[in-house]
């Protein structure tokens, strides 16, 4: 890694094992930008408290998350990937950035109204406080780059607006960063509901495709995938579950939608769902092949993550002391 590369932060949350929605959306782009950017890449778990886990669960999931990154292609010969609890710089400067965010700002996040509403019991203050910490994060590591599925719009957008209010209050301090939004893929659909996001923790697991799915749950959640009830393999508005097919093969077999959508001219919605859903399991193949084998080898991953927080520790100190100083806080003699 040379210091002249523009950086690039991005996290995923360990709140269940990754979707083919996360694939497409973000982690694709992980892997494509490794030559291109210095490039941190995040396991969120600070983030994943938000909502109510188990923490067993959280603990498998979250090495789980560490070997399915590395089997999808993060290479940490190129990048650092660690998890954002090994690095207290991040909740420090979280606090810091919370006195420069407005309560007006944050109860307009539409994930905090969709989550509340979800967990109408666990309103918690880490839940309206969470797109802080994501900023934290991101303005950390002075990231020119965030790549991301469209949801984090919003986070991106509030990110942005808390870092010019601390660098017009205080001088310069933080680099205003991009998002990086892929533009086929950018919000994978519920194959239950084609209307919503696909999402890991949603509760009914025919609506994702988690990329550690075997073959033959693949074939059958795509079997099942709502559409509608016309029988044309276009990509068209009101279309949703059709559209959400066709994005999700074209990408998977690096064909345009316009040959997705010729290949299967004429042809049934059966035949194009189990069509879709081949391609998937032969793509996922590799990937949970050498997953397995990460798994199997758990001191490797320790060492890649001890490594990538010692490496990110470094950056992020040197960001935080420079906060400090500014708001007026004495530094340690
Ligand atoms: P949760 O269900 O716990 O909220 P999630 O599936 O939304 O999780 P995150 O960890 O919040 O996943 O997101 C990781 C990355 O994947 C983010 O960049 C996010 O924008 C992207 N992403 C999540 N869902 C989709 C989707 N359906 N389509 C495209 N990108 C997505
Ligand atoms: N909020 C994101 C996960 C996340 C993130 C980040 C993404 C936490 N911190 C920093 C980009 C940059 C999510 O829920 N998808």
């Amino acid at each position: 890694m040379t210091d002249k590369k523009p950086r690039i932060l991005s996290g995923i949350q360990p709140s269940g094992i990754i979707t083919l929605g996360n694939y497409i959306g973000a982690i694709r782009n992980w892997v494509e930008l490794q030559d291109e950017f210095e490039c941190f890449y995040m396991l969120a778990d600070l983030h994943t408290i938000t909502v109510r886990q188990t923490p067993a669960d959280l603990r498998k999931r979250s090495l789980e998350l560490m070997a399915l990154l590395l089997a999808c292609g993060v290479d940490t010969e190129k990048s650092l990937i660690f998890f954002q609890s090994h690095v207290p710089e991040h909740t420090q400067l979280s606090w810091v950035l919370n006195c420069y965010t407005q309560m007006g700002e944050l109860s307009r996040m539409t994930q905090f109204k969709d989550k509340a509403a979800k967990n109408a019991n666990n309103i918690n203050a880490g839940l309206f406080t969470y797109p802080v910490l994501m900023a934290a994060d991101i303005l950390l590591y002075q990231a020119d780059l965030v790549p991301v599925g469209k949801d984090q719009t919003q986070h991106l957008e509030i990110c942005c607006d808390i870092a010019q209010r601390f660098n017009h209050a205080l001088s310069d301090t933080f680099t205003i960063p991009k998002g990086y939004i892929p533009k086929v893929g950018e919000k994978i659909r519920s194959l239950q509901n084609p209307t919503a996001k696909m999402s890991k923790s949603d509760a009914n697991e025919n609506a994702y495709i988690s990329l550690l799915d075997d073959p033959d749950t693949v074939i059958r959640k795509f079997k099942r995938a709502v559409t509608d009830s016309e029988a044309e393999i276009a990509f068209r508005e009101g279309k949703d579950g059709i559209n959400n097919l066709l994005t999700i093969y074209s990408v998977i077999t690096g064909k345009t939608i316009a040959e997705s959508e010729q290949e299967f001219a004429g042809k049934g919605y059966g035949d194009f769902k189990l069509a879709v859903g081949e391609a998937v399991v032969s793509y996922l193949k590799p990937i949970q092949d050498k997953f397995n084998d990460y798994m199997n080898n758990r001191d490797y991953l320790q060492q890649i993550y001890t490594k990538g927080a010692e490496a990110a520790s470094y950056v992020a100190q040197k960001t935080l002391r420079k906060v400090y100083k500014k708001v007026g806080f004495i530094p340690k003699g």
